[in-house]
């Protein structure tokens, strides 16, 4: 983990000396900590260390590569600020969107002497560009939830309950050795396909349902994302033509992704073509989202987004149509940012799928 430490030195900005880390998916991106409670502090010299209790001491000293491992007590602050004074450390910065007031005004207090400074999230930007270990587990990830696509297809008939599914999807990818589902899994069948984030309900499928499955799962930390919409039965033709739409749009998405553009203007791609067949006001969230150890990461690509994307950074095109009262269809797959395209890890067919 210290090529990642290495990183984040340089990242600091020049007003800090010193880093004290405590969002999960950064504690573990730089320390390789697997569990829920530690604390990693990094100074521009010396070793890093990472502070955790009894319950973690062994766990940490065999995940946190070149860490130094502090037991800490009772009295956590106390401990980080002698930590702190060992390294010099004068000029703290902390993760602004993350430290709590309560947090903030306890360390005020308690660390006399240390000048605590606000910054904006850089392990948040580190983490966006994946490194070759990385993209390996993202990529078995991915292929969990491919496969777990092929097994619904034979499982979904008229009278399941969507959370039936969703149980089904979700047992499916832990036994290919998925820790669980990344996000709450979404199945939104018949008009409830038109909720963008209709979490499974007790609503059983019924014949002609559109089905939207929006799921993915956490391998060795790693999340997956993608979406189908499948029909049960035969689509209509009002089924096929905003299907259509949805598929033309997000292969052109998938199409447009490469290095060096704006996530407005991956957004863009996919938009246009759903406004031009007059359902721009039905498509209201952003093309997609960075994926890694947190299921919404950086970078984004949406309406407004200004990140650039850049070579190993994951990104969703989940572009979709929702029309109340009647349903909707999102198709989404992940891919990774190349330099002139992407390559995309999902393998599931995109054509409309009308389960007999
Ligand atoms: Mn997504």
């Amino acid at each position: 983990m210290l090529a990642r430490v290495k990183r984040v030195i340089e990242a600091m900005p020049q007003e800090v000396d010193g880093l004290i880390v405590l969002q999960p998916e950064n504690r573990r991106w730089v320390s390789g900590f697997t569990g829920s409670s530690g604390v990693v502090v990094v100074g521009r010299q010396g070793q890093p260390v990472f502070l955790t209790d009894f319950r973690y001491t062994q766990q940490a000293g065999k995940q946190c590569q070149g860490y130094e491992i502090v037991r800490h007590g009772q009295q956590l602050t106390v401990d980080i600020k002698a930590v702190l004074e060992r390294l010099a450390i004068k000029k703290l910065g902390f993760e602004k969107d993350y430290i709590t007031v309560g947090q903030h005004t306890k360390w005020t207090s308690e660390m006399e002497g240390i000048e605590l400074i606000p910054l904006e999230d850089i392990l948040l930007d580190l983490r966006a560009v994946k490194d070759p270990e990385e993209l390996e587990l993202l990529a078995q990830a991915a292929a969990i939830a491919d496969k777990a696509f092929t097994h619904i297809l034979g499982f979904l008939r008229p009278g399941l309950s969507e959370r039936r599914v969703a149980l089904e999807l979700e047992r499916h990818m832990q036994d290919l050795g998925a820790s669980g589902p990344s996000f709450d899994t979404i199945v939104a069948s018949g008009v409830r396909s038109s909720m963008p984030h209709g979490v499974a309900s007790d609503k059983l499928l019924e014949e002609n349902d559109f089905i939207t499955m929006d799921y993915g799962c956490v391998y060795k930390g790693y999340c997956s994302d993608m979406t189908r919409t499948v029909v049960l039965g035969k689509a209509s033709p009002r089924q096929r033509e905003i299907y259509g739409i949805v598929l033309e749009a997000q292969l052109a998405g998938v199409e447009g992704i490469r290095a060096g553009i704006t996530g407005k203007e991956a957004d863009s791609v996919a938009r246009d073509i759903i406004a031009a067949k007059g359902y721009g006001e039905q498509f209201g969230h952003g093309l997609g989202h960075g994926v890694g150890l947190a299921i919404h990461e950086s970078p984004r690509a949406g309406a407004t987004s200004e990140d650039i994307l850049a070579v190993n950074n994951l990104v969703t095109v989940e572009p979709g149509i929702y029309l109340p009262d009647w349903g909707g269809v999102r198709i989404e797959d992940t891919v990774v940012v190349q330099e002139g395209g992407c390559r995309n890890l999902m393998a599931s067919a995109k054509e409309l799928i009308e389960i007999k």
